[in-house]
């Protein structure tokens, strides 16, 4: 059965096929460039242009450096590159290109649990209004009414993660886990902090492989990212997951975890999008891993909450800047 409309991306992109005009040869078939045209035939005249070893290595070590040492001092760091740590980096990336946003990825490929839908399945379920977010990036769907499908979660992940990579004020730091949070005693007038309250000021990282290997060999030390406002979306499962909110409880900011509940589709997307928010003076939390705190349910293969839940905390990060510019605490 043929969806009962498709985005608007889509027919932009069938229309752009269009303008192409004559070139455009039946069913859609549209002309490769000239640069690769002359290229295909040519193969026994083809060769690449010389490289020495060390070129390559220098053109990586050197620019990772870099990087590194950009970003040791970062405006805002994202914890986690799933669905809603990406979601935020985009909006937050868009609506600020002044702020040094930093990524953190544990895995060396992000988009968390993002490439797929339910059980394995390709297709990803958002729920209107989610489709804002979708053609917001020039995510392709079918309109089914009150839900939207893309055909293949990973044509979301691909694009949303495409678009943040983009941005010059972005960097991704992947295999890359944070192994703890940089704190400061919180002043005693900040909200959420309370006597020995503390504010989260940065974050403490190590490559994954080491940060999983502490138990089997020793002294391997992490480095730092000092950063006022920091975006935990580590997600509610997995080797790393729910990193941040199980740090404030060992580390006394919170009693203990309510932990996710049963799946309830209906309630479960508004609540973590709703409740997206500063849990510790500079520590914003969204996405699955808040369901680990307020006990929130869970919703099963429908995405659209995290997509918001990433707005959403790209908006808290803004009011808490605001807030602290106020205050003169940046
Ligand atoms: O996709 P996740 O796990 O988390 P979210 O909140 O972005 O999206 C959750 C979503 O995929 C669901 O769980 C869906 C909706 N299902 C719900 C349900 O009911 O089952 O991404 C978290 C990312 C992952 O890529 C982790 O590798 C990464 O965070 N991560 C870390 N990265 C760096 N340092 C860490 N300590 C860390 N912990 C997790």
């Amino acid at each position: 059965m043929a969806p009962s409309a498709v985005s608007p991306v889509q027919q932009h992109a069938f229309a752009a096929k269009k303008a192409l005009g004559a070139a455009v040869g039946e069913g859609g078939a549209a002309p490769l460039s000239k640069a690769l045209t002359d290229i295909m035939g040519n193969w026994d005249k083809f060769s690449f242009a010389p490289i020495r070893e060390s070129t390559v290595s220098r053109a990586m070590t050197r620019r990772y450096f870099k990087d590194l040492d950009t970003h040791a001092e970062s405006d805002v760091v994202i914890i986690g590159a799933g669905s809603c740590g990406l979601s935020c980096a985009y909006t937050l990336g868009t609506l600020r290109p002044d702020l040094r946003i930093t990524l953190i990825e544990a895995g060396v490929a992000p988009g968390g649990g993002a490439w797929l839908g339910g059980q394995l399945f390709s297709a990803m379920v958002l729920r209107k209004p989610a489709d804002a977010f979708l053609r917001e990036v020039g995510v392709p769907y079918e309109d089914e009414g009150d839900y939207v499908v893309v055909k293949h979660a990973a044509l979301f992940t691909s694009t949303v993660l495409s678009r943040v990579l983009a941005m010059d004020n972005v960097k991704l730091f992947n295999a890359t886990a944070v192994e703890d949070l940089i704190t400061r005693p919180a002043d005693e007038d900040e909200e959420g902090s309370g006597a020995g309250g503390v504010r989260v000021a940065g974050v403490v990282t190590n490559w994954t492989l080491v940060s999983m290997h502490h138990d089997d060999q020793s002294c391997m030390d992490p480095n730092t990212i000092n950063a006022p406002v920091v975006v935990s979306t580590t997600g509610h499962d997995g080797p790393f997951g729910a990193f941040s909110v199980k740090r404030l409880v060992s580390m006394k900011q919170l009693e203990q975890l309510e932990g996710m509940r049963g799946l309830d589709m209906q309630r479960a997307e508004d609540a973590i999008v709703k409740n997206t928010r500063e849990i510790v003076p500079g520590l914003i939390v969204g996405g699955m891993e808040l369901s680990e705190i307020d006990g929130a349910n869970r919703m099963g293969p429908t995405f659209g909450a995290m997509a918001l839940s990433g707005v959403k905390a790209a908006e808290e990060v803004l009011r808490v800047f605001d807030l602290r510019k106020k205050q003169n605490s940046l």
